[in-house]
C-alpha cells in the first residue's frame, strides 16, 4: 500500500478528455502544499474553482493560486500567452486574491503572441468540415513555432534588439502563411514589437527556473503538484491524433514540462468524471444520443470553462481509462462529478469495444478503428439519492459504493478522491 500522505511530487493528470475536474482537485491537494506547477498547454485550459460562493475559472495560473502563499510556476512546456496572463492576474488581483508575488513562468517557455490566435483561427477556417475543434487560443502554431525552432521565448527578451529582429522575422513569416490560408488578414511587424515591448519588463521580472524552483523545494521537504491541463486523450501522442491538442498532456509531459527528472514523481492522480465528455471534433464511442445527452449536459453544466461550447457527453469508459492508467502510470483515481449521476435510474459503463468483427478491450491508435467501434457495455443500478452531502466513503449509497468500486476494478486503479460537488468540502478522502 502506497502511504500518499508521504508522497513529496504529484502529478494530476486529466484521464479522458478534459474537463474532468482537475482544477478543484488541485485546489483540494493545495491545501498541503507548497508549489504548483503547470507543464504543458495555455489558455485553452479552463479549470474551475469554487471557494464559498465564488467562481474562479483559470486559464493559465496553476489552480493553487486560490490558497494564500502558495508558490504558482508555469513550466517551460507551456505555450505562454502573457497578455492572457496578466488579464488574468489583474482579475485575480481585483477580486482580493494577492498573486503577483507569488507566479513565476519559465525563462523557457515560448511566448504565444496574438499572431498564433490568427493562424489557428485561419487553419480552422481552412480545414473545413475536416476541422479539429480548436479554442481558437494559438496552441498549435505556437507549438508548431516552438518545434520548428522557430519559437520566441520568454527569456529571449533579454536581448531586446536580437528579440525585435526575431519578431520581424515572425511576422514575416506569417503573412507569408496567412496568404496561403486565403485569410485577409495580416500582421504588422511594428505594432507586434510595440506590444510585447510593452510588457517586456513586466515578463522579464517574473522569469525563474521552473526547474530549479521545483527541485529545490523537493529537495527541503515541500510538496509539489504538477497540474496537467487538457487529458489523456487530447494528448498530441496518445489521443485520437488529428483531433488532439498539441502538447503532451499525459504524465510524462510532467517532468519535462517543468525541468525535472522523472525520479523525482512519487504519484500520479488521474481526475475522471463518474461518465464522459468531449469538447472538439472526433470520436467519442460512449457518446448519448438525444435527448439524455441534453439532459446529462444540463445536469453536469457541461459548457467549454474557455470557450462556452457545449461539451459532447456519454457513459463512463473504462476502455478509455484503463488505457489512461497505463500510459500515465496512474496511483490512484480522483473521481467527480458522481453528484451529476445522482438521478438516474441506471448507469453504463462501457467495458470493451466491438470493431470490425473483433473485441478491442485497448484503446486503438486507429483512428477508423475507433471510429467504427461499437463500445460493449455493462448496466449498474442508480442511486436516485443526493450525494451531494457525503463526506466519507460509508455516507455514500450502496449503488454509488458499487458503482464506483466497479470502476476501479476495471481500470485496475484505486480510488483515493470523490468529488460529489464543485465546493472545497464536497470530497471523499478514501481510504
Ligand atoms: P487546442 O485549442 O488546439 O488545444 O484544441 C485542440 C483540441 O483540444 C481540445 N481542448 C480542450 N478540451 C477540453 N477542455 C479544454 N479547455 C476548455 C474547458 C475548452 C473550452 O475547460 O472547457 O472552453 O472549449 C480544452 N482545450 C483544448 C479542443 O476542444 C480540441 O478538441
Ligand atoms: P478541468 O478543466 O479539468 O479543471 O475541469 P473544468 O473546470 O473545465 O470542468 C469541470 C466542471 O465541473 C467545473 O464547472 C467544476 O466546477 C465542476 N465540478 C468539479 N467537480 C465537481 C463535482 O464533483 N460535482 C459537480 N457537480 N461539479 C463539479
Ligand atoms: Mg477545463
Amino acid at each position: 500500500m502506497r502511504d500518499r500522505e508521504r508522497s513529496q511530487c504529484v502529478v494530476i493528470v486529466g484521464s479522458q478528455w478534459g474537463d474532468e475536474g482537475k482544477g478543484k482537485i488541485v485546489d483540494v491537494l493545495a491545501e498541503d502544499v507548497d508549489v504548483v506547477a503547470r507543464y504543458q498547454g495555455g489558455s485553452n485550459a479552463g479549470h474551475t474553482v469554487h471557494v464559498g460562493e465564488e467562481e474562479f475559472i483559470l486559464h493559465q495560473i496553476p489552480s493553487g493560486i486560490l490558497h494564500p502563499r502558495r508558490r504558482c510556476l508555469l513550466g517551460n512546456g507551456v505555450v505562454f500567452d502573457p497578455f492572457q496572463f496578466f488579464q488574468e492576474l489583474d482579475a485575480l488581483t481585483a477580486r482580493g486574491i494577492d498573486a503577483e508575488g507569488r507566479v513565476g513562468v519559465s525563462g523557457r517557455a515560448h511566448l504565444l503572441l496574438s499572431y498564433h490566435k490568427v493562424l489557428d483561427r485561419a487553419a480552422e477556417a481552412r480545414r473545413g468540415a475536416g476541422k479539429i475543434g480548436t479554442t481558437g487560443r494559438g496552441i498549435g502554431p505556437a507549438y508548431e513555432d516552438k518545434v520548428a525552432r522557430q519559437g520566441i521565448r520568454l527569456a529571449d527578451l533579454r536581448d531586446w534588439p536580437r528579440a525585435q529582429d526575431a519578431l520581424r522575422r515572425a511576422a514575416e513569416r506569417v503573412n507569408e502563411r496567412l496568404q496561403l490560408l486565403k485569410s485577409d488578414e495580416t500582421v504588422d511587424a511594428e505594432a507586434l514589437i510595440a506590444e510585447v515591448g510593452s510588457i517586456r519588463e513586466r515578463l522579464l521580472a517574473i522569469s525563474v527556473d521552473t526547474g530549479r524552483v521545483i527541485h529545490d523545494a523537493l529537495r527541503d521537504g515541500h510538496k509539489v503538484l504538477l497540474e496537467g491541463a487538457q487529458g489523456t486523450i487530447l494528448d498530441v501522442d496518445h489521443g485520437t491524433y488529428p483531433y488532439v491538442t498539441s502538447s503532451n498532456t499525459t504524465a510524462g509531459g510532467a517532468a519535462l514540462g517543468v525541468g525535472i527528472g522523472p525520479t523525482l514523481i512519487d504519484d500520479v492522480v488521474g481526475v475522471v468524471k463518474a461518465y464522459t465528455t468531449r469538447v472538439g471534433e472526433g470520436p467519442l464511442p460512449t457518446e448519448f444520443p438525444s435527448p439524455m445527452q441534453e439532459q446529462v449536459r444540463e445536469l453536469g453544466g457541461e459548457y467549454g470553462a474557455t470557450t462556452g461550447r457545449p461539451r459532447r457527453c456519454g457513459w463512463f469508459d473504462a476502455v478509455v481509462v484503463r488505457y489512461a492508467a497505463r500510459v500515465n502510470g496512474l496511483t490512484g483515481l480522483a473521481v467527480t462529478k458522481l453528484d451529476v449521476l445522482d438521478t438516474l435510474p441506471e448507469l453504463k459503463i462501457a467495458t470493451s469495444y466491438r470493431a470490425e468483427g473483433q473485441e478491442l478491450d485497448d484503446f486503438p491508435g486507429d483512428l477508423g478503428l475507433l471510429e467504427a467501434a461499437e463500445p460493449v457495455y455493462e448496466t449498474l443500478p442508480g442511486w436516485q439519492t443526493s450525494t451531494a452531502g457525503a463526506r466519507k466513503w460509508d455516507d455514500l449509497p450502496r449503488n454509488a459504493q458499487a458503482y464506483l468500486r466497479r470502476l476501479s476494478e476495471l481500470t485496475d486503479t484505486p480510488i483515493w478522491y470523490v468529488s460529489v460537488g464543485t465546493r472545497r468540502d464536497q470530497i471523499i478522502h478514501v481510504r
